[in-house]
């Protein structure tokens, strides 16, 4: 159960784009859930918005085609991506997909956090191992989301979970922070709202401020100042 504190009170579907100019303007801090297609990312989404459909998902991958925004109690936007790697699309449509998705992660501003999501029953694949590498190359902030947690016993889930992250710790000092969750379930969701909490706690008022300077300066270049000196 996610607790009355934290729980969402209000989730919007805002926009679809498929690329940075039909993005929303970047006034408040933005959570991306990427992943390979059909691990629980639109589902997880409607877990944690406590809606049955707000996100559209299948049990055919590839359903999420577009960046999909979604407007969380008026403070922050939650965007829901299409899935990487799945092999029944065309080998032009994979790539697209995922120059929308690399474009997209490393331009937008506003973008505070990723979240990664992996299918708890699969061993380390080397798609995700490479957009992990991909991520840290960019310097993005990231955790890992282990989904279908109903899937196996309880503790299997979290013996994955561990498996994982000893893996990573072949190539990185520190791994990024790890959740099991269950969307089926409702398992795991309140951590990562927790996070998001204090992670907007610390870039809003900054997002605020590039924003509120940005604008001003597009206002200044439309009507310069010195125009209207001796009026
Ligand atoms: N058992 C179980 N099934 C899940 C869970 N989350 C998602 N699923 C199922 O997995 C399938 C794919 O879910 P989606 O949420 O559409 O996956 P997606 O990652 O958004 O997929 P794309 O949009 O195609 O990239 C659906 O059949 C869901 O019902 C979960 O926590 N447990
Ligand atoms: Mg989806």
């Amino acid at each position: 159960m996610i607790s009355q504190e934290i729980r969402i009170r209000k989730a919007e579907f805002v926009k679809s784009a498929v690329g940075s100019a039909g993005l929303p303007p970047a006034d408040r801090p933005e959570y991306a859930f990427v992943g390979r297609s059909n691990v629980g990312k639109s589902s997880l989404i409607n877990y944690l918005c406590g809606r049955k459909d707000l996100a559209k998902t299948s049990a055919t991958p590839g359903k999420t085609q577009t960046l999909n925004y979604f407007s969380i109690d008026d403070e922050w936007y939650l965007v829901d991506l299409p899935g990487y790697g799945y092999a029944k699309t065309s080998k032009d449509q994979r790539q697209s997909f995922q120059k929308m998705i690399t474009g997209y992660l490393t331009s937008r501003f506003s973008l505070v956090h990723t979240f990664l999501l992996i299918d708890v029953r699969h061993e380390a694949l080397k798609i995700d191992l490479e957009f992990i590498h991909f991520l840290g190359q960019a310097q993005l902030s990231f955790s890992i989301v282990f989904t279908k947690a109903d899937k196996l016993g309880p503790n299997a889930g979290l013996n994955r979970m561990e498996a994982y992250r000893v893996k990573l710790l072949e190539t990185w000092e520190e791994p990024p922070p790890m959740y099991l969750t269950s969307a089926e379930s409702k398992r795991g969701g309140e951590k990562i709202l927790a996070a998001i909490r204090e992670y907007n706690r610390v870039a809003q008022p900054e997002i605020r401020r590039v924003f509120n300077l940005q604008r001003q300066a597009e206002l200044e270049k439309e009507s310069p100042k010195w125009k209207n000196m001796g009026d």
